[in-house]
C-alpha cells in the first residue's frame, strides 16, 4: 500500500538521506622569486581551469601576499593537481610550489 496519513490521505514517506559530504582541501599557491608571472598564469589555466581573469587575480594575490588559494577540491582531486603542478614546474625548471591545507 502507498503511505497514507491518519485520515487516508496519500503522504510522501520520509526517507532518511545522511549525505556524505567530501573532506574539502585548498590548494594553496606559494610565492617565489624566480618562477614568471606567465607560467603561473598557465598553470592556474591548465590545471586549475581558472578564467584568463580569474587567474590574473590569483597570480596578483599571490605574488603580493606570499601565498593564495588555487582551488578547493577532494583529497584526491587537491593531490592530483599539485603533482600536476609541481611536474609542469620542474619540466620548465621553475622552484614554484604548492600546499595542501584542510579547508
Ligand atoms: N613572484 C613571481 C615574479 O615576480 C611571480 C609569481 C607569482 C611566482 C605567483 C609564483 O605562485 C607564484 N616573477
Amino acid at each position: 500500500m502507498r503511505p497514507q496519513n491518519e485520515a487516508g490521505e496519500a503522504v510522501k514517506e520520509r526517507v532518511k538521506t545522511k549525505k556524505l559530504e567530501p573532506t574539502l582541501y585548498k590548494v594553496v599557491l606559494l610565492n617565489d622569486d624566480y618562477t614568471t608571472m606567465e607560467f603561473v598564469l598557465q598553470v592556474l589555466d591548465t590545471v586549475f581551469q581558472k578564467s584568463p581573469a580569474e587567474a590574473y587575480r590569483i597570480m596578483m594575490h599571490v605574488h603580493v601576499n606570499g601565498r593564495g588559494i588555487a582551488g578547493v577540491y577532494p583529497w584526491e582531486i587537491a593531490e592530483t593537481k599539485v603533482e600536476t603542478l609541481t611536474t609542469m614546474a620542474r619540466h620548465a625548471e621553475y622552484p614554484l610550489r604548492a600546499a595542501i591545507e584542510e579547508a
